[in-house]
């Protein structure tokens, strides 16, 4: 729970205590932002019946869960899904389909302070069929978007996230886990904003993908990347230099 002063404080900062929450349901490649769902696995768990799929955007907080690779439900949300041919070296991104924002008519937006990053892992699923893979192989970082500077995170205010795939990436058919994580001082209040794309990559291979990590397993709670030490509510507005986010290096091919 809130202290009642923190409460107060959100009220006059942010007008109402809404829940800014949002979701990276739009694929984008090509240059083109793709429609919701049409590449990214669906949010099928954890809804209510009656709220018309708002709740898909809710964030995800459990990291010992399988659900924390791609987001509730979509270790078997596959099926239905299309696969994106994406060529090593291009850039592709995810953007925001639906937030919490949309009720007061607002952009959507990163809402959240905090981090952002991407992994790639391979379907090792039989034959290589990507909609059967539930995200249980080895998974490599690809992209890290941490503190602007000491005061301000880069995805802030962003209406999503746009990196490039390594350009030595073996050739295959991936999953591409997109994470937004509002970090906490709280323990183990951190949100996590998960989704998973489907791409098959092409391009001229070469390189050694690492370190390799799972999840569950890449992240522990306790990491200073996630429950962060500062007991100010909205966490961190300064000091962001020394921020170090949790999981392996990024792989730059
Ligand atoms: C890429 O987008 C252009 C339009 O912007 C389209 O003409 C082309 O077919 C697309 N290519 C692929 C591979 O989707
Ligand atoms: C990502 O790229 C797309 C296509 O070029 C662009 O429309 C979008 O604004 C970019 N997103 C960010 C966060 O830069
Ligand atoms: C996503 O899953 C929900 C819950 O199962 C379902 O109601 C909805 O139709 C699905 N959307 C798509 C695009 O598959
Ligand atoms: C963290 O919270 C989740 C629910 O969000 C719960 O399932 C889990 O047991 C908690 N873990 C610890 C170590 O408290
Ligand atoms: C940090 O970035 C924010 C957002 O762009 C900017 O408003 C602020 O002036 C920057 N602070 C410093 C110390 O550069
Ligand atoms: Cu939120």
């Amino acid at each position: 729970m809130l202290l009642p002063i923190a409460a107060i404080f959100l009220v006059l900062r942010f007008g109402a205590l809404a829940n800014a929450h949002y979701i990276f349901n739009r694929f984008m490649f090509n240059d083109t932002i793709t429609k919701p769902w049409e590449y990214v696995r669906n949010i099928t768990e954890g809804l209510a019946a009656d709220s018309g799929l708002a709740d898909q955007y809710m964030p995800y907080y459990d990291v010992s869960d399988a659900n924390i690779r791609c987001g509730r439900g979509g270790a078997t949300s596959g099926p239905g899904t299309k696969t994106a041919t994406v060529h090593a070296g291009s850039t592709v991104g995810f953007a925001i389909g639906r937030s919490a924002d949309e009720a007061r008519g607002e952009p959507y937006l990163i809402y959240h302070n905090g981090p952002g990053m991407a992994y790639l892992s391979l379907s090792t699923s039989p034959h290589l069929s990507l909609d059967a893979y539930d995200g249980s192989g080895p998974w490599f970082k690809i992209a890290y978007f941490g503190p602007k500077n000491d005061t301000n995170w880069l995805t802030r205010d962003q209406p999503g996230m746009n990196f490039s795939i390594p350009l030595t990436t073996p050739p295959g058919k991936y999953l591409l886990r997109i994470e937004h994580m509002y970090v906490r001082s709280a323990f183990n209040t951190t949100q996590f904003y998960v989704e998973c794309a489907q791409i098959e990559v092409v391009g001229p291979g070469g390189g050694e993908p690492g370190p390799l990590v799972r999840f569950p397993g890449a992240y522990d709670l306790r990491d200073r990347g996630i429950w962060v030490s500062d007991d100010v509510y909205n966490w961190p507005e300064k000091g962001l230099d020394e921020y170090k986010p949790p999981g392996p290096p990024v792989w730059t091919g």
